[in-house]
Order: C-alpha cells, then structure tokens, then sequence
C-alpha cells in the first residue's frame, strides 16, 4: 500500500470513527419561571403554574421540550396552544409578544409546524402538561416569549386569545 492510499484510508476511517454529535451545534438551554398573566380580565387555569423550556440546537435544526406544571386540575383533558413568539413576555400585554417566530424565507410566509415552532400541549391528572417541536432551524438570538393560547393550534397557527406566557431570552 502507498503512502497516498494509506493517508485516505486513514482520513475515511477517522470519519467512521467520529461521533455524530460532534458538529458545531451550541449546548442546550433551559429556561424555566411563573407563567405571566396576559390578561386579567381572562380567567385562566394557569394562576399557579411554572413552566420551563429545553431548546437543544442539534446541527440540523433545534428542538424544544415545553414543561408547564401547576394547571388546576379543572382543565385535566384540555389542550392549549402555545408556540414561540417574535417579542417579550410582558406581563398584562398579549400584544407585546408579537406574532409566531416563522423561519420562512417565502413571501408570504409559509404558516406550519415546520417553519415556527408550536408547542401544543394536553393537561394530564397531575396538573401538568408537555409539548414538544422539532424544527429545521434555529431561532435567532432575542427576548422572546412561549404564549399559551386558550385554544389548541388550528393549521393556519391561530389559537385563540393568548392567556399567559413565559420568558425566553438567549
Ligand atoms: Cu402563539
């Protein structure tokens, strides 16, 4: 075997042997606190709740894991939109956090589970419930919001008037 034949074998092997994961990805973030009341004049079901939010950058796009406990035990069976969105979460002001974070590049913007991230969760007995997206993309840096909806997210993104939200900022 010569040198040349040697240096490639050596070099598809060193591939073989690199672990997937070794890619430029960013480590993942947690963000976790109360839920905060976008409107008073609402009543909701998420007054006690905490939530938190794994955002895990994968090389090819990101993924999320949406965490919210303490929902009243009324509501076990109901399911919530919720989504990332453009802006901040302020307390009392729904408007504040803007419409969807959408990735698309087209004009106008497609509308899915693909090109923004929807985080759609059911209450289970325990008062808690999950959502979870996986997304080609990866949003770029801000202060931003999870808004849950009253509503579950119907196909074209809407999901009704938005109850309460948590802060994201990275
Ligand atoms: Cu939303």
């Amino acid at each position: 075997m010569n040198l040349r034949r040697t240096t490639i074998l050596a070099a598809a092997v060193a591939l073989l042997t690199t672990p997937v994961v070794a890619t430029s990805a960013a480590p993942a973030q947690v963000f976790r606190g109360d839920l905060v009341d976008l409107s008073a004049a609402t009543p909701d079901p998420f007054g006690d709740a905490t939530a938190h939010l794994v955002m895990t950058p994968n090389g090819r796009g990101t993924t999320f894991h949406l965490r919210i406990q303490g929902i009243d035990p009324a509501v076990v069976g109901e399911s919530y939109g919720a989504h990332l969105h453009v802006g901040p979460c302020v307390e009392g002001n729904g408007a504040a956090a803007g419409p969807h974070y959408n990735a698309s590049t087209t004009s106008p913007p497609v509308v899915s589970d693909q090109t923004e991230v929807w985080l759609d969760f059911t209450v289970v007995g325990d008062g808690t419930g999950a959502g979870d997206a996986t997304v080609p993309f990866v949003p770029a840096p801000g202060d931003r919001a999870v808004v849950v909806h009253a509503e579950e997210t119907a196909p074209n993104g809407t999901a009704g008037p938005r109850l309460v939200c948590l802060p994201v900022s990275w």
